[in-house]
Formats: C-alpha cells, structure tokens, sequence
C-alpha cells in the first residue's frame, strides 16, 4: 500500500499513527504541500481535490482521511473501530462532527486563511470576517465537545477504548498549535487531548508538526482567545 501524505498535515497524521499503533506497513509518498507539489500534474491525476492523505492499496485509490481510518481499521481488524453496529455508529458520528463541523470552522475558517497565502481570501476584510466567523463558530464547537461529548468519566472520546475518532480528532486539534491556540477554557478537551498525546508512537509521529509549530511561534495570529 503507498500512502501519499504530509507529515505535519493535520489530516494525515491520525493515518500515519494509527498506522505505527497498528503496525501497518506501507511505502511512503511525502507530498510536499510547502512547495505546491499537490496541485502538480502527477499528484492531481491520484487525487484531483489535489489534497493529502491518499492511500492506494494494490490499484484501490481512496481519498478522505476519516474514509482511510475506517477502512484501514476494518481491513485489519482493529479494535480501535469495533464491529458492533452501535459502538461504530458512535465512532462515525464523532467522526464525521470533527470532519464536517469542527474542521470547515477550525481548519479552513479560522487557521488555514491566517497561515496559507493561497486560502486568504480577498480583500483582507473578506479574509478577517472569515476568520472572525471561523473562531466564533468553533468557539461553540469546541463548548459542545468539552460540555457534552467528552463530559463524564469515559477517557476517551466514545467510551472507555480508544478508537479511530481520537486519532482522527486529536489531530484535528491539534492543528491550532500552529496558530498558538490552547485548551485552557476547556479541561475535558485538555484531559483527553492529554491522554492521547501520551500514546507512546504521538511524539515520532507530530514531530514535523511540532516543528512547523515551532517555527511559527513568533508570529502573531488570531487564535480561540487572542484578538486581531
Ligand atoms: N476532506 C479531506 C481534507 C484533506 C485536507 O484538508 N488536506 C489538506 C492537508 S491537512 C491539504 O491537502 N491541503 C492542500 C491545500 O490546502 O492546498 C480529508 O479529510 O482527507
């Protein structure tokens, strides 16, 4: 199986980890999105969204990171996406509400238009209003997973077992450290996020994610907390 990913993208991080947690071999395809090498003719002819993660498993091209997850776990059995209908109905819903909600507000709203020149949009009052909506609507996102999905004692997000929904969610979240933000305001997402950066495979597989991090910390972004 050849993975086209990038290693600091927020969507292919929770593949490249359940992968190294799963003990998945695959032959690596680093895209690099720095350079633009997505929109290039030979990447968009595997993917004409021209976005990573991509797996092709002996001639099955698939696309969509939460699509991916599912079908690597159901391939290999993984506990960490039970066959239980209900239990998977849990996971899918958590799954598709990081992909469809949280990430549109968090990802492409807040974050990208802030640290990718070509998701600006134009004029800047078009680009700060989107940002303005992106944050306040993630505000209320990040309220519902703190208040509602991860209240009570379960450690992880559907339950007590770790599931393809934590990789797929802290990932997500996780992106907002490029930008600074923090989960101060909201200890159930703090705990859990804590939780699953303490799988022993999360630090190999965020370093070139904490590395862009690094190097953006100077700068200075609207974030969850932070004003223009
Ligand atoms: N819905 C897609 C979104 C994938 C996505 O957002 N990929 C980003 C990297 S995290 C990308 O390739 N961006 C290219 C660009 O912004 O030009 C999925 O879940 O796989």
């Amino acid at each position: 199986m050849k993975l086209y990913f990038h290693p600091a993208s927020a969507t292919s991080r929770p593949i490249l980890q359940f992968c190294a947690d799963a003990h998945i071999h695959y032959e690596p395809v680093m895209i690099d999105l720095m350079t633009g090498e997505h929109f290039g003719e030979a990447f968009a002819a595997v993917n004409p969204n021209c976005m990573v993660p991509v797996i092709d498993d002996d001639g099955f091209i698939l696309t969509e990171s939460s699509a991916i997850l599912k079908y690597l776990a159901e391939k290999h059995q993984s506990p960490a996406y039970p066959a239980d209908m209900k239990q998977r109905a849990r996971i899918n819903e958590m799954m598709d509400w990081f992909n469809a909600n949280l990430y549109r507000e968090y990802g492409y709203h807040l974050i990208y238009p802030q640290i990718f020149p070509h998701h600006a949009r134009q004029p800047e009052v078009a680009n700060n209003a989107t940002i303005e909506w992106g944050k306040s609507e993630a505000i209320k996102m990040l309220r519902t997973l703190n208040d509602y999905y991860l209240a009570g004692e379960h450690r992880y997000l559907c339950g007590d077992t770790l599931t393809v929904a934590d990789y797929f969610g802290a990932a997500l979240l996780t992106l907002g450290e490029i930008i600074g933000n923090d989960f101060h305001d909201y200890p159930n997402i703090e705990h859990w996020l804590q939780t699953i950066k303490a799988l022993p495979t999360w630090s190999e597989v965020n370093a070139a994610h904490d590395g862009f991090a690094a190097a953006m910390q100077e700068k200075t972004f609207i974030t969850l907390t932070q004003e223009a």
